[in-house]
């Protein structure tokens, strides 16, 4: 398996190298802007703009996307050309027969993933998370962990699923919105919309 440079070195660093090393990638450490990052047991590389010159193959994305997943989006596009992104999928999941999970998207220790399910690009379906069968996540989208994709689900790009939610079966949760944590969602969730049960919906101001 390729030797892996990890993007980001913060929380989600942490669970992607974690992820990474379950499933028995080399990684050669991590790259961030700031001087110290936490601990996470890897070399710290230096910056975005000394990964031309080092041993990789392989790039993770290890900034998280707690509702916006721009900078995710942006460090994908300017190292795709020369690197591959490959899929991190954690050893401790369920992943079923036939399940779709495009490049440099991430699935999580004690996710369960059904079939018939396409992870797009990008896409996190973090700790925990249960997408049931049939569902599509979108490019870049981000189901936080223990959220809950009831069947059918489908999940626009870059649009973010807050922890503990429930979406029903074959709703649509439209690009860019954002679905409160411990929402349960029973109708469609317009693109670029802010869903917080008992509030009216508004639209989100940066996507
Ligand atoms: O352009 C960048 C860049 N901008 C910020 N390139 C690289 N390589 N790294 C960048 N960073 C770094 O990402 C920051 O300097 C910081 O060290 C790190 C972000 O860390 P933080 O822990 O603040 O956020 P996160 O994105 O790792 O995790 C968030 O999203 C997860 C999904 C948190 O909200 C977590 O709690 C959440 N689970």
């Amino acid at each position: 398996m390729p030797g892996v440079i990890v993007l980001g070195g913060g929380g989600h660093a942490s669970v992607v190298l974690d992820a990474l090393r379950s499933a028995g990638h080399e990684i050669l450490g991590y790259t961030d802007p700031g001087g110290g990052g936490r601990a996470l047991g890897v070399p710290r590389i230096g910056t975005d703009d000394d990964i031309d010159g080092s041993a990789a193959d392989a790039l993770a994305l290890g900034v998280g996307a707690v509702g916006d997943s721009t900078l995710r989006r942006q460090l994908f596009e300017r190292f795709r050309v020369r690197f591959s992104f490959p899929a991190v999928v954690h050893a401790h999941v369920y992943v079923a027969p036939g399940v779709v999970v495009d490049d440099a998207a991430q699935v999580m220790a004690g996710a369960v993933v059904q079939p018939g399910v396409l992870v797009g690009a990008g896409a996190i379906v973090n700790t925990g998370a249960r997408i049931d069968h049939d569902s599509e996540l979108g490019c870049f989208s981000h189901v936080a962990p223990s959220a809950v994709l009831c069947g059918g689900v489908t999940v626009g790009a870059g649009a973010h699923i807050g922890a503990g939610a429930v979406i029903l079966e074959g709703r649509t949760v439209g690009a860019g919105a954002l679905v409160a944590a411990g929402a349960t969602v029973t109708r469609d969730v317009p693109e670029g919309i802010r869903f917080i049960p008992g509030r009216t919906v508004e639209e989100c101001p940066t996507r």
